[in-house]
């Protein structure tokens, strides 16, 4: 049993062995992660001061440009890796095509890739409500010493060797596996420290939530449209509760900790859903797996999909093992 009482940095270190290669580089990622997510959760509590500071697009005091906070954070995850040569290429969901690192000792020997949503649900800012920082890792597959490739990047989900997400909230928390269970670790805001808050996080069995955009509900396919009236019949345990706060990474946080379903399936106008498969759903099926969850495409394993493009799109489900099992029983009567 872990004791909750340290901070992310022991953390780290007490962990590194446990790591399946343990050379302390993937420990100074998480490490680099871990400094840039602070860099942006400043960033993000400033956001409801724009009004006095001025808007994106404005001019600042100092005759700098404001820049959207989607991008800045862009910059900022970007700018901690390259500086601190701890990876051999980035890929983000900000940027078309994938990011070289010409790391300076001996040419490009670092082994992992990045690839990062740095600011998700970030339509939820003007408003003051959560947005998340979603990150996966893996070891690239060409030799060390060359650069990177396309197929670094569009590597199975089930090749992850850490995924986590920074859920910038009430508090802000940054929430992390490397294989190994799940643990959540919260800012204390005031010593800019992360203490491990959350140890060991398991998706309950069973759940009484569900999380979906009902606005799109006629577009949905057959057996999404089952389970939803499943789900709202009084019946047993049910009706369940509807929540969708629409910033994926506070409905999976709340979901993993209280018990629910999230879903974002394909529509008649969504051909494949929104959600970005490398960005957003392998990270957090690795997540939810890891925390015994379950993340589907609707009838398939997420983290066995071969990603074919960057900006790929998958529709999405996940969560309490028995919730996503009905799902899925749903979905293959009407196949
Ligand atoms: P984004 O990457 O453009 O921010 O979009 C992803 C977000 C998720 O966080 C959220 O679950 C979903 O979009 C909400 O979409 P919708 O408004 O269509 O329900
Ligand atoms: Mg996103």
């Amino acid at each position: 049993m872990l004791k909750k009482n340290k901070t992310l940095g022991e953390f780290i270190i007490e962990n590194q062995s446990s790591f399946q290669y343990s050379s302390g580089e993937l420990s100074k990622l998480i490490n680099a992660l871990r400094l840039a997510a602070k860099v942006v959760n400043h960033e993000v509590n400033k956001a409801g001061l724009v009004d006095i500071l001025g808007d994106a697009g404005d001019t600042n005091i100092q005759g700098e440009s404001q820049q959207k906070l989607d991008v800045l954070a862009n910059e900022k995850f970007i700018q901690t890796l390259k500086n601190r040569e701890i990876v051999c290429g980035i890929a983000s969901e900000e940027e078309d095509d994938f990011i070289t690192i010409n790391s300076n000792d001996e040419n490009h020997q670092n082994k992992y890739v990045v690839l990062i949503d740095p600011l998700d649900g970030s339509s939820n800012i003007d408003v003051n409500v959560s947005v998340g920082t979603i990150f996966s890792i893996y070891r690239r597959v060409t030799p060390v010493g060359t650069p990177v490739e396309m197929k670094d990047f569009l590597q199975k989900g089930s090749e992850q060797v850490a995924a986590g997400y920074i859920v910038y909230g009430t508090s802000t928390m940054l929430v992390y596996s490397t294989g190994d269970g799940v643990n959540g670790f919260t800012l204390n805001p005031a010593l800019g420290t992360f203490y491990l808050s959350h140890p060991n996080m398991q998706f309950p069995e069973e759940g009484k939530i569900y999380s979906v955009n009902e606005g799109n509900y006629v577009h949905f396919l057959q057996g999404v449209k089952d389970y939803i009236k499943y789900c709202q019949k009084e019946e047993g345990d049910r009706p369940y509760t509807s929540r969708y706060i629409g910033s994926l990474v506070s409905d999976f946080h709340r979901n993993m900790i209280k018990g629910g379903i999230y879903m974002y399936p394909k529509s008649s106008i969504a051909e494949n859903g929104k959600l970005r498969l490398l960005y957003e759903c392998n990270p957090m099926a690795y997540l939810a797996e890891q925390a015994n969850g379950i993340a589907s495409d609707g009838f398939g394993r997420i983290l066995d999909i071969e990603p074919t493009e960057l900006h790929q799109r998958v529709p999405f489900f996940c969560g309490s093992r028995k919730m996503v099992e009905k799902l899925h029983e749903f979905m293959a009567k009407n196949a």
